[in-house]
């Protein structure tokens, strides 16, 4: 039976990736930060088959003891400091779990390695962010990097770090460069899931507007449960690489506000959408699509969800949710 090690477990990919592992036969360990983490017990009902380790990704030694417990076969390290708009408030500590994260994680991984003989692979949750103001249009894995906020640079680091571990101690770790992938278990604070659930509240009554700031933005949005496909293929080639993974489509704001507001009857939104100066960044990276051509052609690997079922599925998912919210409210 496979081990695999997974950090950033309670994030929005972790329980994904957790349920491919599992069905696939794999023993899954995921790691958990803090004392008495109600993230933890929550994943406990929902995932009762992760086997939980309690570290962190600036406490070294408590890595190596999860390498020891899991004696993973695979690991994915998912765990960041993932909203972009707080890396500017926050940019030490970003830097630290965000880029610094990923040293030590490699640093527990060779120090296992040497101590077991053992080959382990490596999943880094490389981000296209790094991408920034673009400078190739699509991007793709040699597409240069110019990333745009503190956060955007930590990726930067630990994407160039995987690489020249891979280079210097033939680790076979690879980067998953991830386009934005959305889902209903997308946390309230990014802008898909802000819409798709101020939409179903408004829908019923439970909220007038929704503050938001650059509409004008672009992004490839893609299906999370698609992506965490596209990280495990990685893990089973022979050689260890770097893959773009995204939808090759691009949609703004708006687009994300028409669709939504679509699935609930209203076709003209622009009364129920004010712009809040709190939601604008230092710097915006205006315009990502990506092309995923190597991972189609190496992996096999597609996305199978359109934008426009995310966004209904995540609209339907929110109008659920808040109608059940509301009801137990009024009871
Ligand atoms: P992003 O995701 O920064 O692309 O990073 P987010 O959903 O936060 O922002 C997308 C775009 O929407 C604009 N925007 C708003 N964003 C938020 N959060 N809230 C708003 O009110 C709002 N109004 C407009 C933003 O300016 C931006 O242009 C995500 C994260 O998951 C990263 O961790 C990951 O690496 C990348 O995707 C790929």
């Amino acid at each position: 039976m496979k081990s695999a090690l997974i950090t950033g477990i309670t994030g929005q990919d972790g329980p994904y990736l957790a349920e491919l592992l599992y069905e696939k036969g794999y023993r899954v360990y995921g790691l958990i930060q803090g004392q008495n983490n109600p993230k933890a017990a929550r994943l406990a009902e929902t995932h009762p088959y992760v086997e939980i380790l309690s570290g962190n990704l600036l406490d070294l030694s408590s890595l190596m003891r999860a390498f020891s417990a899991a004696e993973p076969d695979e690991v994915y390290n998912l765990g960041a400091i993932s909203f972009v708009a707080y890396s500017w408030e926050n940019a030490r500590l970003t830097t630290d779990v965000t880029g610094g994260g990923v040293l030590n994680v490699l640093e527990a991984l060779r120090f296992y390695q040497d101590q077991t003989g053992k080959q382990v692979r490596f999943y880094q949750a490389s981000s296209s962010e790094m991408f920034g103001k673009v400078q190739e249009v699509p991007q793709r894995e040699s597409t240069l990097l110019w990333p745009r906020s503190p956060y955007a640079v930590a990726k930067v680091y630990g994407h160039h770090l995987t690489i020249n571990y891979r280079e210097s101690y033939g680790l076979h770790a690879s980067s998953g460069i991830l386009f934005n992938h959305e889902s209903p278990r997308r946390g309230q604070e990014f802008v898909t899931r802000k819409v798709t659930q101020s939409v179903a509240r408004i829908s019923l009554g439970l909220q007038d507007r929704i503050a938001l700031g650059n509409l004008d933005a672009e992004r490839d949005w893609g299906f999370a449960g698609d992506y965490v496909e596209a990280m495990w293929l990685m893990l089973q080639q022979h050689e260890a690489d770097d893959y773009v993974i995204c939808t090759g489509e691009s949609h703004s704001i708006r687009d994300l506000l028409t669709i939504a507001f679509n699935e609930v009857g209203i076709s003209d939104w622009s009364h129920l959408v004010y712009s809040d100066p709190k939601f604008f960044r230092p710097a915006e990276v205006d315009h990502l699509i990506g092309d995923a051509s190597k991972a189609r052609d190496k992996l096999g690997w597609s996305p199978k969800v359109s934008f426009e079922q995310l966004v209904r599925m995540m609209v339907q998912n929110d109008v659920d949710e808040q109608s059940k919210l509301s009801t137990g409210t009024r009871s």
